[in-house]
């Protein structure tokens, strides 16, 4: 089974989570995008679904394929969320971001009563930290939080180059239009205190570790889908 034939055996097991006239926050990345050509499928098939989009890119794929799209503010409680992940470790935290959807990700996650992950097992890991953690940041004052998540990352024993995000030849923007800090740290023993950390300094949007969001990852591997959580 090829990568994106486990990709689409977890989108396959997460769309038996998703009931008829539910309210459902759509996730960012291929995975995501396997389940949402799925979950058109059900549409077009008289599934009674509004979907919420973590990204421009997953709008534009929904209405492209017939997914009926509300905004958050018209939807601002949803039932599930169904969205990829770069990592997972044992107890369901996550990083997340590379896409660079990771502020929606979380906005839309956390406004759902679930969220389930969708990943194939190659994003499975003892600890997090071997996939570089985005930190979605402001423009204004860039040099000044990247010393700051700098001295903030010493204090927790971590080290590693934190670069800007780069997309041809310039920064990278979110949908937000801010900036990602890419953080080559290596695993990381304390994450929760990390992404706590991390909250706490002003130019800092959001960042990539989910710790508490995800109540099930689906995880699909050659021999098929498995739950973790
Ligand atoms: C998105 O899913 C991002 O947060 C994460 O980077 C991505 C994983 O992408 P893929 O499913 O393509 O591996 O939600």
């Amino acid at each position: 089974m090829d990568a994106r034939q486990m990709k689409i055996k977890a989108a396959e097991a997460a769309l038996e989570y998703v009931e008829d006239g539910m309210r459902l926050g759509i996730g960012t990345g291929s995975t995501a995008e396997e389940f949402v050509r799925l979950l058109a499928e059900k549409v077009a098939g008289g599934f009674r679904i509004q979907g919420v989009p973590t990204s421009e890119r997953t709008a534009r794929l929904c209405v492209e394929l017939g997914v009926p799209l509300k905004s958050l503010d018209e939807l601002p409680e949803l039932d599930l969320t169904i969205d990829g992940a770069d990592e997972v470790d044992p107890q369901l935290r996550l990083i997340k971001g590379g896409g660079g959807a990771l502020l929606r990700e979380k906005i839309v996650a956390t406004a759902s009563s679930r969220m389930i992950v969708i990943a194939d097992e190659t994003k499975v890991v003892d600890m997090l930290g071997a996939f570089k953690l985005p930190i979605e940041v402001n423009s204004f004052g860039l040099v000044a939080t990247r010393i700051a998540v700098d001295k903030l990352a010493a204090r927790h024993g971590l080290t590693g180059d934190i670069s800007v995000r780069a997309s041809g030849d310039g920064p990278f923007r979110t949908d937000g239009g801010h900036l990602i800090l890419d953080a080559s740290f290596g695993r990381i023993p304390d994450a929760d205190a990390l992404a706590r950390d991390l909250n706490a300094i002003a130019g800092v949007v959001e960042h990539g570790l989910f710790i508490g969001i995800a109540s099930l990852a689906i995880i699909a591997g050659p021999d098929g889908a498995r739950k973790l959580g």
